[in-house]
């Protein structure tokens, strides 16, 4: 069933792993405004999954990851939000500082979408913020964890 012209889209979105961290923002958004999620976004036209999580951490972050690496893929239908929107997510995820390409521990994250974001922080995976955005809220409950995968 089709409404609207409204179709499935796919993102890209990338676990970056610190210690027992992970990198979360804040988001400003019509979907899943205010809730903690990965830094990411919409797949463009030609690009692999790699390439579009290395474009979206950077533009979204500074931060820059050369090998992000396949970890799981979730179907989304978020129909209760203000824009009513259903993705495709790719899960990529990156070590940092380990591994070429991978960013150096000192190198921190900076805000560069400020209209999209309230700003980035490791948190650690025992002690998450909240509210999770619903992607990851759903992988959370379900016992996913990033550092066993
Ligand atoms: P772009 O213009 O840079 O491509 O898009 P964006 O502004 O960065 O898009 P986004 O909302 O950050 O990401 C696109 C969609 O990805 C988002 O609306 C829903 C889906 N998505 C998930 N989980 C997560 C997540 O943890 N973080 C982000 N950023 N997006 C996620 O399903
Ligand atoms: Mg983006
Ligand atoms: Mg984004």
């Amino acid at each position: 069933e089709q409404k609207n012209g409204a179709v499935p889209r796919v993102a890209v979105v990338v676990f970056l792993l610190k210690g027992r961290s992970v990198l979360l923002g804040r988001r400003r958004s019509s979907v899943g405004n205010a809730t903690f999620a990965l830094p990411g976004g919409h797949l463009e036209f030609g690009e692999s999954f790699e390439e579009c999580a290395a474009r979206e951490v950077r533009e979204e972050t500074g931060l820059k990851i050369a090998k992000a690496e396949f970890m799981t893929v979730t179907n989304n239908v978020m129909l209760d939000e203000p824009k009513r929107c259903h993705y495709v997510t790719i899960f990529m995820k990156v070590i940092v500082g380990v591994g070429v390409g991978a960013p150096k521990e000192e190198q921190e994250p900076q805000n560069l979408e400020p209209n999209k974001c309230d700003g980035w922080g490791w948190y650690e995976w025992d002690h998450l913020p909240q509210p999770l955005f619903g992607p990851l809220d759903k992988m959370v409950k379900a016992g996913f964890n990033p550092f066993s995968s």
